[in-house]
């Protein structure tokens, strides 16, 4: 693909961009044929060079040329998270690390993170999938993105900001936080677009408001979210907020990223990148997959990446697939909202936590009993969570300076490892509430998600 030039950009039919028009309308029958041709690449990539998936596939008895249909799909195995943990950090690579030019982690389960690889070649499509995505709010170049996804390990922040060079665009990488100088580079600059998490555009709408801007003192137009559930409701506060067209945006590390599915300017469900991953629903119980329209486990199989290929990702996410035509022009099947999770983690402000990773910070501290509670709430707009732990009577007994300083200590332990701000509440011995089957671990007081 060559990078950016204004001609490659054709109108939609929603009022925004295609990047790639000849691949983002292609007619179903011809991206089915695509999606199986790379789905046998895909498959030799990952048999040769992939000892896991070699054995796998040959345990399943499958051979990358047997694949021949959308159906033979359902014989190929599962790949979830431990698998990746388990061959942490480089062995679900199916390139020499003489080809891999970049790499990003996502926090994981308890223990190692989950480490995502790129070849050039899959940064340039990467580069691309973000710059579909952007396009189709109609961002073009000459116009400004504000990214404020932060950047790091986690692809947000460098996801948006190379699809946003690819389509030419300026991009201001501002990252996350600092909401005074948000505020004024948005002006200063003129920021037309902007990207960070839903919770996070809430929060700017909210700091305008109370520095007595109004939306129309903004400049920006449009604003991509996602990394975080988030309701339609919100979409029209944040929209109101901001004075912007809101637009959710999906995908995972492990998928490489943001640029998975996208949504256009009909605001009807995420387009798919179809070209790039097969997407199914599956029950999570019975791991069979669902007739269309059904709400269950998002799974994907990754079509183009050479250095990480994916069959079968379970994503956990739990949503449905739209496949009636969308009045954009995009032929691509779109997907619903995920409107929750087949596993405990839990997503605090864009980031993700598992209550595993907490419960194995906390019993590294002897002070700490093996009763606590995370207690996940909303303030406004923005997540907070609150870690109750019960401490021993030793400690109880100790000064109020003390006890600070020891809730001060656990504060930072659980930042070092998540890289959340968690207040730590100390409780009592004994006042913890006991259960006589499963602990409650979590209490999740956010509404609607
Ligand atoms: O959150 C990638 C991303 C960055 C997406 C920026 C969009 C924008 P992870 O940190 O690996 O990657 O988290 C992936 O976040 O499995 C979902 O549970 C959740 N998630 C991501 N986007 C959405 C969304 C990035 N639009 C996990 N709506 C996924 C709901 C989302 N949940």
């Amino acid at each position: 693909m060559s990078a950016s030039s204004p001609e490659r950009l054709a109108p939609d039919n929603a009022g925004g961009l295609m990047w790639e028009p000849a691949a983002e309308s292609l007619p179903t029958h011809q991206l089915g044929e695509l999606q199986i041709q790379r789905l046998r690449t895909m498959l030799e990539n990952a048999y040769a060079n992939v000892p896991f998936y070699r054995k796998k596939l040959d345990a399943a008895g499958v051979k990358p040329g047997d694949v021949s249909c959308h159906g033979d799909l359902a014989d190929l195995p599962f790949t979830t998270k431990i698998d990746l943990r388990d061959h942490y950090p480089f062995g679900m690579f199916a390139r020499p690390r003489d080809q891999i030019v970049r790499v990003h982690a996502s926090s994981g389960t308890t223990g190692n993170p989950t480490t995502v690889g790129y070849t050039r070649a899959d940064i340039d499509t990467w580069g691309d999938l973000i710059a579909r995505t952007l396009a189709a709010g109609g961002v073009k170049p000459g116009d400004l993105l504000q990214n404020a996804y932060g950047y790091g390990l986690f692809t947000g922040g460098l996801g948006l900001h190379f699809g946003a060079e690819r389509l030419g665009c300026t991009v201001v990488p501002i990252s996350g936080g600092n909401t005074e100088r948000q505020l004024k580079i948005m002006r200063d600059f003129g920021a037309t677009a902007l990207s960070c998490t839903p919770s996070y555009a809430m929060y700017l709408g909210d700091a305008a408001r109370d520095r007595g801007l109004r939306p129309e003192d903004l400049p920006i137009r449009v604003g991509f979210h996602g990394a975080e559930p988030w309701t339609n409701e919100l979409r029209l506060q944040i929209e109101a907020g901001l004075g912007i067209d809101a637009l959710d945006i999906y995908g995972l590390s492990e998928m490489g990223g943001p640029g998975v599915a996208f949504e256009c300017l009909c605001k009807a469900g995420m387009h798919i990148n179809e070209d790039h991953y097969i997407a199914e629903i599956i029950d999570p119980e019975t791991l069979r997959p669902l007739p269309e329209g059904e709400v269950g486990e998002l799974v994907f199989t990754t079509l183009s990446r050479e250095a990480q290929p994916l069959i079968r990702y379970r994503t956990r996410d739990l949503c449905s697939i739209i496949s009636a035509p969308c009045a954009c022009g995009r032929t691509s099947v779109r997907m619903s909202k995920p409107i929750g999770r087949s596993d405990d983690m839990l997503i605090i402000r864009g980031v993700n936590v598992f209550p595993s990773q907490i419960e194995e910070v906390l019993m590294s501290i002897p002070e700490i009993e093996p009763h606590y509670q995370i207690v996940v709430d909303r303030k406004g707009y923005l997540d907070v969570i609150e870690v109750w732990v019960e401490v021993g009577e030793d400690l109880f007994a100790e000064t109020m300076g003390d006890l600070e300083r020891f809730q001060r200590r656990v504060q930072a332990q659980i930042y070092n490892v998540l890289n959340i701000q968690a207040a730590v509440k100390l409780k009592e011995p004994k006042t913890i509430q006991r259960s006589e089957g499963k602990a409650v671990r979590v209490v999740d007081r956010r509404k609607g998600l």
